[in-house]
């Protein structure tokens, strides 16, 4: 019997597209009224395609293409290979290069993701098995997601910026009310859960004053009640003495806190003073940062994300590492669209355990770029698609009006400081805040 070779990569088409997006607030400042994606559609020498999303930069993009040329003629299964040629191009990045802001920032593992997931997909559609079978194997059949809140201001993004569109039913014209308290908060989080039936809920912090934030977690609990997981998220903008006074307080209604300090000392500080777990997506975001987390004991569960972690396999491995060293696993995310959440999908049914409902900012997008149209949640999960590969299909006709959108909105990259500067003239980001 002969070995088979390929099929080979003949073409990359790198499409930059934005997102309507609402004025979401965070440790950085303000949601644009788009987030940029980036969509890679890889075809093959015999005519397959296979797709991928990642978060948008034009810096992200430039590697991308410079990529393209060291690719081109590779064969789609040599995934070891495609990332070796690609390390021997850029080079690794340090944890500096993450950055300071909520989202990572780095170059390299962004292009990894996408290529990796792209040609998972394409190996799928030849092999005829959805992605979670090159992943390992399903474990379960729908993936459970958690309700994401923000704090925001009225607006529906896009076009409409700070402006609401009146026709608005249910969720569509909750989405684009203001969320500036407590009471504000508790009605998002009501809208959300029943339209996509989450039973977990996260709030995104290092907004207010802590005590504010903290109140709007108490008046989650007293909404919900304690059969519903409750996190929240400063982003780092927490002193270790303020975590812990306000980490103690929400002892009692918390599942865990998430990123309350900066950096793997701090976490590890507040980890031993409270007795609520603590998660990040900030102080351990790489296998570099491994070591350091398991000496110094940063944290309880790592949020893992394919696109900065380096793919859907990579991932896997964390999930190993986390195993190893008795870290939970879940998933973080940014403002996306239904391929990174197809690939979500795969990656949270293959993960031998999700013990915590994954994170998504799916909610809060109106776009979609898949011609099944948006994604249903079924009681907060998603089912995990059965077709080969992704299971998820490019919308041109979505894909060229998104890239039309990039091009008129003038971003290229992400920069919520300078959109906060738009409303409160003079906002700085701060690194640690309260
Ligand atoms: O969308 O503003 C946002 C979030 O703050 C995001 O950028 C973070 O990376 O969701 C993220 C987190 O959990 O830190
Ligand atoms: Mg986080």
């Amino acid at each position: 019997m002969n070995t088979r070779t390929g099929p080979r990569i003949n073409q990359i088409i790198i499409t930059p597209i934005a997102i309507v997006d609402p004025p979401l607030l965070n440790a950085a400042g303000l949601h644009a009224p788009y987030a940029l994606r980036t969509i890679v559609e890889i075809i093959t020498d015999d005519n397959i395609s296979g797709i991928s999303e990642i978060p948008g930069t034009a810096a992200i993009d430039a590697s991308l293409n410079e990529s393209r040329e060291l690719l081109i003629g590779r064969d789609v299964f040599q995934l070891n290979e495609i990332r070796q040629v690609l390390v021997n191009r850029f080079g690794t990045e340090s944890a500096a290069q993450r950055g300071e802001a909520p989202w990572d920032q780095r170059k390299l593992v962004h292009i990894f993701s996408a290529i990796e997931v792209a040609c998972l997909d394409i190996i799928g559609k030849v092999t005829g098995r959805p992605v979670v079978d090159l992943l390992g194997g399903k474990m379960r059949d729908r993936v459970p997601f958690s309700a994401y809140l923000f704090y925001k201001y009225e607006g529906a993004g896009g076009p409409l910026a700070f402006g609401t569109d009146p026709a608005a039913q249910g969720w569509a014209a909750a989405r684009q009310a203001s969320a500036l308290n407590p009471t504000e908060i508790v009605a998002q989080a009501k809208a959300m859960c029943a339209e996509f039936g989450f039973q977990s809920i996260k709030l995104k912090g290092g907004v207010f004053e802590p005590q504010q934030e903290v109140d709007a977690m108490f008046a989650l609990y007293e909404a919900f009640g304690p059969d519903v997981p409750l996190r929240v998220d400063p982003n780092a903008l927490w002193t270790v003495e303020t975590a812990i006074k306000h980490g103690r307080q929400m002892e009692p209604i918390l599942e865990y806190l998430e990123d309350p300090v900066r950096g793997q000392k701090n976490m590890a500080e507040v980890r031993k003073a409270i007795k609520t777990p603590l998660a990040t997506n900030m102080c351990t975001t790489s296998f570099e940062d491994i070591p350091a987390s398991i000496a110094v004991g940063s944290e309880d569960i790592i949020l893992s994300d394919h696109h900065f972690w380096g793919g859907l396999r990579a991932s896997m491995t964390l999930s190993g590492i986390c195993e190893t060293f008795g870290r939970g696993l879940s998933m973080h995310s940014n403002s996306h669209l239904g391929i990174s959440l197809a690939a979500m999908v795969h990656l949270g049914a293959a993960l031998p355990q999700v013990p915590y409902a994954l994170d998504t900012h799916y909610p809060w997008q109106s776009d979609e770029i898949i011609t099944a149209g948006r994604f249903t949640f079924e009681e907060g999960a998603v089912l995990v698609p059965q077709e080969p590969g992704l299971g998820v299909e490019l919308d041109r006709e979505a894909l060229a009006r998104l890239h039309q959108n990039y091009l008129t909105c003038g971003l290229t990259k992400r920069d919520d400081e300078i959109e906060m500067q738009k409303v409160q003239p003079g906002w700085k980001f701060q690194s640690v805040r309260w």
